[in-house]
């Protein structure tokens, strides 16, 4: 359970309850410069080798000069994310000695609560539980269907750095100050926890909170730091705040907490609904982990696919919202201190990831805290971007955390990678074309800019046929084997590089012409864009992920890089004709079908976009294949954990996020000025209807298809602006006034159309 701030999962323990705690800013570490200020100097000698073809050599300059100071990610002040703590219930439930029945335990997502049920002898009992937004704490309410049965002792904790006392007759306080990676005197937290009991007695004895036989308590919890950083709720005192939370919390019933929770929760978990397939009741009301081994035998209960599209928009709603931190590796829900990779925001595809689903699956408001993050990277980027290449504008390379970290990582192999910057960028323009939001582009404006700045300034020449190419350069994380059969990294105008600077130099072109400004700019880049190396198709006919045609040590590497120009990007695309298309379905067949959490969802994400709906929906169904470890893999290996958390492994939840994603491009797609409705749908999803998607221009869509074939659509523009319509090899064009909405028939026929407030061009 989440709001965007406060995270918590429940165990559902009979006797012994854990609920794990989190809040977004609680992270180690402080700001610091890690950029490595003569780094610069370096750039000239780097670039000449590369230009000789000597990239090992330049890959060691790399490594000597361009990764950032100190230890990186690897300690010190970039520190990590780490849960809050734990609230340990330790309950005397009913006859200690009567058998546990009826135990059922589950999420709503219709609702975002948990709820738990059992009986034990004659006695049933009730939790439920919600973190809620309206009123900023965590609820657990605890009940039976007798009086006096409540009973149990609570405690707070966490792994280290924390002092519990009592807070008040009924309440407990823990505090702790993380590291700070220098004078250990960093983010300061504090978890309160109230209990409002209906009967009994409470007591507190020292760091122990005690309820005994109440006949129903209402648990509150409230959590807070005094981070002070980009964005959060950004507080000196979180002992106040926590106080003041608790405080009005209290004085309202459950009910009517519960109440405002769902009433929040509704309104965006409600923009969407999806339907596969003939609905399994017998199927969906089987425990979820039970459903998941019986999926990978058979894969026949469509609901589950249905429900995990549904459990990544519930996530997006529970873990980013307007004014907090975005979710990083672990949403905002780790169980431990050190984090797996620091729980971090990776920037070269995992945060992308996250916010795949936002837009398309009519979250678009939900996008906030990534901007906010974006936005706080340009000023230590701009530092960045001038100590390491001299260069304007500002610059983020592949980790960063709520410090403003920008430099390049620890090692040249994946650290040096400059295609944090561009990445990011590419969701405020597309954030622009869904919405239409010309506000917004005028905020967006500026970071957008000063992205293209950069890039601009780091492009040379390649000697070969003249090309302007991104120098040093990585394809993330992997790497090649050069001519004479060395082992390297560092490169010039790697294939995904050279896409995301085409993408922001557009993106910045068409800005600026929309806002009227910045014209020399404009032609600029207007010039430099057709000088980019193009994406080409190598002798193996697949997608060249290099300039030169290296030899690949790792070809089944977890990374798609090189066809980030068919997505996120829209430069590779399987509308006519189909040259790169057909390459990039090369390239995704040569790196073979097993993969992690989150490759899976990028890899299924790539086949909807070039219209295979069956290599898709194949992908799908493996990143939902049962994962019990949580050791740390690398290319194989993942699918979802027994609640259905993303395993890469270890748990991330860019996988959940990203399989939404693909699962809304399986049904509808808009990235060439086309809205293509059911653009690869899979023969096994016969059946099924949706609604509330979006489409860029403005538009929400919904469609309900039989036999494998487009039924009905209804298309409400949001701003009144011409959309383009196909399926089926057929295109319509529609002039919807705004706010209204069309309905067409599976033909798109003209006298099969339903327009009100629509003319057909
Ligand atoms: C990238 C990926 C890894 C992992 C990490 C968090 O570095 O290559 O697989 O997901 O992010």
């Amino acid at each position: 359970m989440g709001n965007g701030r406060l995270g918590a999962m429940m165990f559902g323990g009979v006797d012994e309850e854990r609920i794990v705690l989190n809040e977004s800013s609680v992270w180690s570490g402080s700001r610091q410069d890690a950029d490595r200020e003569d780094a610069y100097k370096a750039l000239p000698e780097i670039r000449r080798l590369l230009l000789e073809g000597k990239n090992p050599e330049a890959e060691a300059l790399v490594n000597a000069n361009f990764t950032c100071k100190g230890p990186g990610s690897a300690g010190g002040e970039y520190g990590c994310y780490q849960v809050l703590g734990n609230l340990h219930l330790f309950l005397s439930s009913g006859s200690s000695n009567a058998p546990v029945t009826g135990y059922r335990r589950e999420l709503n997502l219709e609702d975002a609560v948990t709820d738990l049920r059992f009986s034990r002898g004659d006695v049933e009992f009730h939790r439920e539980m919600f973190v809620s937004k309206p009123d900023e704490v965590m609820v657990l309410h605890l009940s039976a269907n007798q009086s006096q049965q409540i009973s149990f002792a609570a405690q707070l904790d966490r792994p280290e750095r924390f002092a519990t006392a009592g807070d008040g007759d009924n309440g407990l306080m823990m505090t702790g100050q993380l590291d700070n990676g220098t004078d250990g005197k960093g983010v300061r937290y504090v978890a309160r926890i109230r209990v409002l009991n209906q009967g009994g007695q409470v007591s507190v004895h020292g760091n122990v909170l005690s309820v005994s036989r109440a006949n129903e308590v209402v648990l509150l919890i409230a959590a807070g730091t005094d981070y002070q950083g980009f964005a959060g709720r950004q507080t000196k005192d979180p002992s106040a705040a926590t106080l003041e939370d608790l405080n009005k919390a209290a004085k309202k019933e459950f009910t009517e907490l519960r109440q405002r929770n769902i009433a929040d929760y509704h309104i965006y978990f409600k923009r969407v609904s999806l339907r596969l397939g003939p609905y399994d009741a017998a199927a969906a009301a089987k425990p979820t982990p039970e459903r998941i081994t019986a999926f990978k035998a058979d894969g026949n209960d469509l609901t589950l696919p249905a429900l995990y599209f549904n459990f990544g928009r519930y996530l997006l709603i529970s873990s980013s919202r307007p004014g907090g931190l975005p979710p990083n590796l672990q949403g905002i829900w780790a169980e431990e201190i050190h984090t797996p990779w620091t729980g971090d925001w990776h920037l070269d595809v995992n945060v992308e990831m996250n916010y795949w689903p936002a837009e398309v699956c009519n979250l678009s408001d939900l996008t906030q805290p990534l901007f906010a993050l974006i936005a706080s990277l340009q000023e230590p980027g701009a530092k960045t971007a001038h100590d390491y290449y001299n260069a304007r504008g500002w610059v983020a390379h592949v980790i960063t955390n709520p410090w403003g970290f920008t430099s390049p990582g620890e090692a040249a192999s994946w650290g040096a990678a400059t295609c944090g910057s561009a990445w990011l960028c590419q969701h405020l323009w597309d954030h622009y074309l869904f919405t239409q939001d010309r506000n917004f582009l005028k905020w967006a404006y500026p970071i957008v800019k000063g992205s293209a700045l950069f890039y601009s300034d780091m492009l040379i020449e390649e000697p070969s046929h003249h090309w302007l190419v991104v120098t040093p350069a990585n394809s993330p994380e992997n790497h090649f084997e050069t001519a004479n059969g060395q082992d390297a990294c560092i490169c010039m105008g790697p294939a995904m590089m050279q896409q995301l600077v085409r993408y922001l130099f557009g993106a910045c072109i068409e800005s600026s012409k929309i806002l009227g400004v910045d014209k020399d700019f404009r032609d600029e880049l207007i010039l430099k864009c057709a000088r980019l190396a193009p994406t080409r198709t190598g002798p193996d006919g697949r997608i060249m992920e290099w300039l030169e045609p290296y030899k690949e040590p790792e070809p089944h590497h977890r990374h798609v890089s090189h066809l980030w120009g068919l997505y996120p990007g829209d430069e590779i695309s399987s509308a006519p004709p189909p040259g790169l298309a057909q390459a990039a379905h090369k390239s995704l067949e040569a790196r073979g079908d097993d993969g992690l959490g989150w490759s899976y969802a990028y890899r299924a994400v790539l086949w909807a976009r070039l219209g295979d709906g069956n290599h898709a929906w194949l992908i799908l169904r493996r990143a939902l294949h049962p994962v019990e470890t949580h050791e740390m893999r690398y290319d194989n290996g993942g699918g979802v954990y027994p609640n259905l958390f993303d395993a890469c492994p270890p748990f991330q939840i860019d996988g959940n996020f990203g399989s939404t994603a693909a699962i809304a491009e399986m049904l509808v797609q808009s990235q060439n000025g086309v809205i293509e409705l059911l653009p690869a749908l899979p023969e096994a999803w016969s059946e099924g209807s949706v609604s509330g998607l979006c489409a860029r221009g403005g538009f929400e869509v919904g469609m309900t298809w039989k036999a494998g074939r487009l039924a009905s659509a209804s298309i409400l523009s949001k701003n009144g602006e011409r959309c383009r319509i196909n399926y089926g090899g057929r295109t319509v064009e529609l002039n919807i006034k705004k706010g209204k909405r069309v309905t067409l028939d599976g033909r798109l026929d003209g006298a099969a159309l339903s327009i009100s407030g629509a003319e057909r061009n």
